[in-house]
């Protein structure tokens, strides 16, 4: 009698500490994720956002797509925060700031709900992975190799306009792009400014006219923002300056075709923002279920897009990357529709 009662009071606190842990925790019936963008109102965006649903169907669970009106990353800890309090199965979030992040972040783990970073990260310690659309290096690397594309063999003075200024994904690519401007076959390249739209296409688009006035003999701006590079586009176009500055980044093909077409910007670069939500939740159900916890070395499978193995590196922490960014030019971007 007595080594029953014992064996019952130990099993049950192994049940409880497993269940108050949350390690090993497995979410039950039916499953809700929220893909939290950096702001709403964005083309890219809906476009990770169509990805997820079609993911969610598949998985069959539920997937909402909040975020907040500005890329803010107080307006998305507030929305975060809301979430957590609502009991969500897992949130998969496109950072404003890397550190801001971090402790709402922590919350929502030490609450049982899986959080990933996809597109713009969240430090380390804020979330299990980050889902990674491209090596960082190739990104930047790709977006000067562009420019040069675009000045030709002369070179001449570039500026960047850029997200915002805490943007976590940007600013690791401008890193690199000032690093491979160190490089001699750059030599002939001038960054001369840096300026920041906000991923907001008014504030983009001054910032673009703004630049034309300060440097009259400007050639090339790298946008490595969707909102910022179709707003300079349409800013060449408008200031009558095509063929005078040209424009390249990272842009997607429905917003920069007529841009292509009418010369402003001949070639730019993105990654497929559909596929890095559809393997956005798919990383977040293998989460949510148990089916892996998080550590270099796991696999699984996404789906169409086949299977991934979980990585570690220096940079990013633990995360999955989705494949090699693609160029987009006058002769392909007739092929795209999103
Ligand atoms: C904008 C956002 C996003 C970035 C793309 C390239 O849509 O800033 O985070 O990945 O541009």
């Amino acid at each position: 009698m007595k080594h029953r009662t014992l064996y019952f009071v130990l099993a049950l606190a192994m049940v409880l500490s497993l269940a108050l842990s949350g390690c090993g925790k497995k979410a039950t019936g039916p499953l809700t994720f929220v893909l939290v963008p950096k702001n709403l109102g964005n083309p890219y965006f809906d476009t990770a956002n169509n990805g997820a649903q079609e993911a969610a169907k598949e998985l069959g669970v539920t997937v909402t797509y909040q975020g907040s009106a500005a890329a803010d990353a107080t307006q998305q800890i507030q929305l975060i925060n809301s979430l957590i309090a609502q009991k969500v199965n897992g949130l998969a979030i496109s950072a404003n700031d890397s550190d801001a992040l971090v402790p709402v972040g922590k919350d929502a783990i030490k609450a049982g709900i899986p959080v990933v970073s996809w597109d713009s990260a969240i430090g380390k310690e804020g979330r299990v992975l980050h889902i990674n659309q491209a090596v960082l290096h190739d990104i930047g690397a790709i977006e000067i190799k562009m420019a040069l594309d675009l000045t030709g063999a002369d070179g001449g003075k570039i500026a960047i306009l850029s997200a915002t200024s805490t943007a976590p994904n940007q600013n690791a690519w401008i890193e690199v792009m000032k690093e491979e401007l160190t490089k001699p076959e750059y030599a002939k390249l001038e960054l001369v400014d840096v300026v920041y739209g906000d991923d907001d296409d008014t504030k983009s688009y001054n910032e673009a006219q703004a630049l034309f006035k300060k440097y009259p003999d400007l050639k090339v701006i790298i946008a490595p923002t969707t909102v910022g590079i179709a707003a300079s586009a349409r800013a060449v176009t408008d200031a009558g300056l095509i063929g005078k500055v040209f424009v390249t980044g990272l842009g997607t093909p429905n917003q920069m075709r007529e841009y292509v077409k009418n010369g402003a910007s001949p070639e730019f670069a993105l990654w497929n923002p559909g596929d890095l939500g559809y393997l956005s939740i798919y990383v977040l159900h293998a989460l949510a279920t148990g089916e892996i916890k998080g550590v270099a070395g796991e696999k699984f499978t996404a789906g169409k897009l086949g299977e991934y193995t979980i990585q570690e590196d220096a940079d990013l922490g633990v995360n999955v990357l989705l494949g090699p960014p693609f160029v987009y030019n006058a002769d392909n971007i007739d092929q795209f529709n999103w």
